[in-house]
């Protein structure tokens, strides 16, 4: 059987089947590793005084685990440069945020060299490549430029911008080109698939193909949505857990038989954390009855702190949920608990069990894994109600959910109440049709959709010679 190898920016260490350490996407790749026998590579998370290319390479619960470090200057343009100053922002259509430095630019393009250079060696013949994330798109073609003609594949966790947004990045037409050396370009959703279809067309003047391919740069390269999941299974074991149990338990007595609105993010521009307590208070000060009935936990989490953009975020929200909770609280009520602290996954599972009401308000997010993850906390029996952005990915799945628009605090007031107010037997009607879909689009369905895919494109590579015309490198 074909060796897997994936590589990503950060790679987390696999830990045992089952544990709960580790994210659902980090294991979900330890799994099919595993199960393929494979190599995940990527950078270390350290850095080092001059770049050497040393490998590193351990073995971990039978995933061979390979990493290098990078230099200072290198996570400066690269990650915390190209990666979180320009696309992020960019791909989350916030151009407003935007920086366009050409040294990010060539840090960037320098790093994914410097992958390439340490990883073609390590590609046996029949091995198929699976590169994750916005860190590493040009990487196919520098591993093409170093002879490596194995399938190799590509998957964006976050959205596609529209084509009008991604015009404004210099060099735009490189970055698209670069994407043509992989054989399969996934995508979590339909939108961001003809996002990318678009600038395809109209932008590099390519061409559709029946097959769902596209054609442009002399190359072809089939764009596809595959919706990424959690493993349910594995949240229901996480929130019956001892520490899942027990801070279960603890919201319960807390509430004090009041409802609770939660939200769980990283702190990141695109989760409009703000706009959601925006519309929050704007609920209180429409609806004095439900003052003292209600309250919402916000925990957020830090997240780039190097990045200017993310570094005064805490500031704000503190003093947003300071001044809300000054204007409405009463003497034994406190609107919004503003929570920093990072929970552990078990934690994270009895908190979302205990909600009424998640409130999934992202301006731009790729899918959104807190949405799924609060369905799958949920007890059948009493439920709890979704609010989804129809900005999130996920809506185009979670249709069962009270789907709003996070710029309108009316919306989203008008939703939160709606949730507040649904009978029990709506309230389990929803959920079973939104469990379904957690369950049967779950992570494993995500990695055997996409690795059967990369196979596929393989033999479609196989049977007829790769169009080679004219590179288009260095153009745009
Ligand atoms: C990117 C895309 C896409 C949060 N707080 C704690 C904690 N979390 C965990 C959640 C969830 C994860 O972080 C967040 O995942 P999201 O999917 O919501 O968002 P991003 O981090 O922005 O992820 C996104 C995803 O990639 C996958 O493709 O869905 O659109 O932006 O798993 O549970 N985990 C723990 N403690 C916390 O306090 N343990």
């Amino acid at each position: 059987m074909s060796r897997l190898i994936v590589v990503s920016n950060r790679v987390s260490p696999p830990v045992a089947q089952g544990a709960s350490s580790q994210g659902g996407l980090a294991m979900a790749i330890s799994a099919a590793l595993r199960e393929y026998s494979g190599v995940w590579f990527g950078w270390s998370g350290q850095s080092t005084p001059h770049y050497t290319g040393q490998i590193s390479m351990h073995r971990v619960n039978g995933v061979t685990v390979a990493t290098i470090d990078l230099e200072e200057q290198d996570i400066d343009e690269y990650y915390n440069g190209y990666a979180n100053r320009t696309l992020w922002p960019l791909f989350h259509y916030r151009i407003d945020l935007t920086q366009y430095e050409r040294s990010y630019g060539a840090g960037y393009e320098r790093v994914n060299a410097r992958f390439a250079d340490v990883l073609a060696p390590l590609i046996e013949p029949g091995d198929v490549v699976w590169v994750q994330d916005y860190h590493l798109i040009p990487l196919a073609r520098e591993l093409r430029a170093r002879g490596v003609k194995n399938a190799i594949g590509f998957f964006l966790h976050i959205p596609w911008p529209a084509r009008e947004l991604i015009l404004t990045l210099p060099r735009h037409r490189q970055l698209v080109e670069s994407l043509f050396h992989y054989d399969v370009v996934g995508f979590h959703t339909e939108e961001w698939k003809n996002a990318f279809n678009s600038y395809v067309l109209y932008e590099a003047g390519g061409m559709q193909l029946t097959d769902g391919r596209v054609r442009a740069f002399g190359r072809m390269v089939r764009p596809q949505a595959f919706p990424i999941g959690i493993d349910p299974g594995a949240f229901v074991n996480l929130k019956r857990s001892a520490a899942g149990q027990e801070s279960y338990e603890r919201i319960i007595e807390s509430k004090g038989g009041r409802k609770m609105l939660l939200g769980v993010d990283r702190l990141d521009y695109s989760k409009g954390i703000d706009e959601r307590l925006l519309a929050y208070d704007r609920l209180l000060t429409e609806n004095h009855e439900l003052k003292r009935e209600i309250f919402l936990l916000q925990i957020s989490t830090a997240t780039r702190s190097e990045v200017e953009a993310y570094q005064d975020m805490f500031a704000k929200l503190d003093a947003l949920s300071g001044r809300i909770n000054g204007a409405h609280a009463e003497m034994d009520w406190i609107p919004i608990r503003n929570v920093h602290r990072v929970h552990s996954r078990e934690e994270l599972a009895g908190i979302y069990r205990a909600a009424d009401v998640a409130l999934v308000t992202p301006l731009r997010d790729g899918m959104n894994l807190v949405a799924k993850e609060f369905v799958a906390a949920q007890d059948e029996a009493d439920p709890g109600v979704l609010v989804l952005s129809r900005f999130a990915g996920a809506a185009a799945q979670m249709k069962d959910a009270l789907i709003v628009n996070p710029f309108s605090q009316e919306d989203v007031a008008d939703a939160i109440k709606k949730a507040l107010a649904m009978p029990p037997a709506e309230r389990r009607t929803r959920w079973r049709a939104l469990m379904d879909g957690v369950e049967k689009d779950d992570i494993v369905a995500w990695r055997d959709n996409f690795v059967a895919a990369l196979h596929a494109a393989r033999n479609e590579g196989a049977e007829r010679p790769r169009p080679r015309i004219a590179a288009a490198r260095g153009e745009g």
